[in-house]
């Protein structure tokens, strides 16, 4: 990085995908997708060519520059976007660079739509990087520096698109490829190894089975989340009173892009939904919003932290956020003295205790913890993108992480 670029990001504004050695790992075992965000001349270029250099053996920056695509206040009439679509195609397709940097000015709520639907497409998860440059709103200052030669009157008709953050449908942690794969297939195993129990068998009812009838857990749950996530902050694009407010707040910010190591104790299943209890870190608690118990369960008192999940599968019908609220009533059966009864063992990819709650309420208490590396961010697409529960079982068991 030349000087004049070092004066202009430096290390302390910079993301922790650049300068933190833990998340440069976790970045390293995922499928990312770095959209770089803001007005002409504000600084994107020099971020996203320092990414491209860090992660150099497995990057690929692609900029509209290169295809001269001129940046105005409608996307569609600044350039064709069909040649930098093609090239992004290839790319999360090839599977050959696992980090793929966009440079755009990215104003375009349509635009960034179609990129959002691109990188669910191929499961690449989404981080959204705008440059800290002090002159990046100032319209006077970017006249200059902007190459595009754009004057003052059309960057002033772009910044209103530019100066509000993007928010997501949700920010979360999600997992780095590697340790997802890892994660499903571990679910395959304990859901199998579950309806093989006899006395699950013998419990089927509040399945809605008869007690005779064969049970598979796996076209039970028909879904499983896109990307595999642990939600901290629900925000319907910032519909949901409290979003703007929790994403400007300093932890969060600072978190954004950064690599954090999940703990999950657990794994539960109820006859709506199959998730992982996540442990979080007082670190890690700095994100978790005051109110996420009280959103689901305003008249408990829950332990802070204690809705954090991975949603595994969701039975047909159900929504994932099913999941955290079945948790909770673990958790409130607990809090009352009731922890199931132990109906045995399990020995296979995942070790511990199988515990029967009521109501078809199952709990595996792993003996060992399992570790996942995630990377904080937000998912910025459609709702509702699921992938079947069987799913590809092409795990990579000889790297698994159980503490
Ligand atoms: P989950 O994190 O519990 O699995 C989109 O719906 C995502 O946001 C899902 O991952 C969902 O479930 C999570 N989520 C958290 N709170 C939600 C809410 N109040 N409404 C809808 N989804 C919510």
């Amino acid at each position: 990085m030349s000087s004049q670029a070092s004066k202009d990001h430096p290390d302390g504004q910079k993301p922790p995908l650049l300068v933190d050695d833990h998340t440069v790992a976790t970045i390293r075992d995922s499928k990312i997708f770095i959209l770089l965000r803001g007005l002409p001349g504000s600084g994107k270029t020099t971020l996203a060519r320092e990414i491209e250099q860090k992660y150099k053996d497995t990057s690929r920056l692609i900029s509209a520059d290169q295809y001269e695509i001129k940046p105005a206040v409608r996307s569609s009439s600044g350039g064709d976007y069909s040649k930098l679509d093609d090239e992004l195609t290839t790319c999360f397709e090839k599977r050959e660079a696992r980090v793929v940097i966009l440079d755009d000015t990215h104003h375009d709520r349509e635009r960034l739509d179609k990129l959002f639907d691109m990188a669910n497409t191929y499961h690449f998860a989404v981080v959204v990087l705008e440059p800290k440059t002090p002159w990046r709103l100032d319209c006077a200052q970017l006249k200059d520096r902007n190459h595009w030669k754009l004057s003052l009157e059309e960057l002033k008709n772009l910044r209103p698109t530019l100066e509000k953050e993007l928010l997501p449908l949700y920010f979360g942690w999600f997992l780095a490829k590697r340790d997802e794969d890892f994660l499903r297939k571990t679910s395959h195993d304990f859901l199998e190894q579950l309806g093989n129990l006899k006395a699950f068998k013998k419990r089927l009812p509040a399945f809605g089975y008869e007690d005779k009838q064969k049970l598979d857990l796996l076209k039970h749950f028909a879904k499983s989340p896109n990307i595999l996530h642990c939600t901290t902050k629900f925000c319907d694009y910032g519909k949901v009173l409290g979003s703007e407010e929790y994403a400007q707040q300093e932890a969060v910010k600072k978190a954004y892009s950064k690599g954090y190591t999940l703990h999950i104790t657990a794994l539960c299943v109820t006859p709506k939904t199959v998730g992982a209890q996540v442990e979080l870190t007082v670190d890690q608690l700095l994100t978790w919003p005051l109110d996420a118990e009280k959103e689901v369960m305003p008249r408990d008192n829950l332990p802070r932290g204690s809705r954090a999940h991975i949603t595994l599968g969701t039975a047909a019908e159900v929504q994932d956020v099913q999941t955290g609220i079945d948790l909770l009533e673990f958790v409130k059966l607990q809090q009352s003295g009731r922890d199931g009864e132990n109906v045995g063992e399990l020995t296979g990819l995942v070790t511990g205790k199988v515990n029967y709650y009521e109501n078809g309420m199952w709990m595996l208490n792993l003996s060992r913890k399992i570790e996942v590396k995630s990377i904080f961010s937000g998912y910025y697409g459609k709702p509702g993108v699921s992938v079947p529960l069987r799913g590809s079982k092409k795990g990579i068991l000889n790297q698994c992480q159980i503490m």
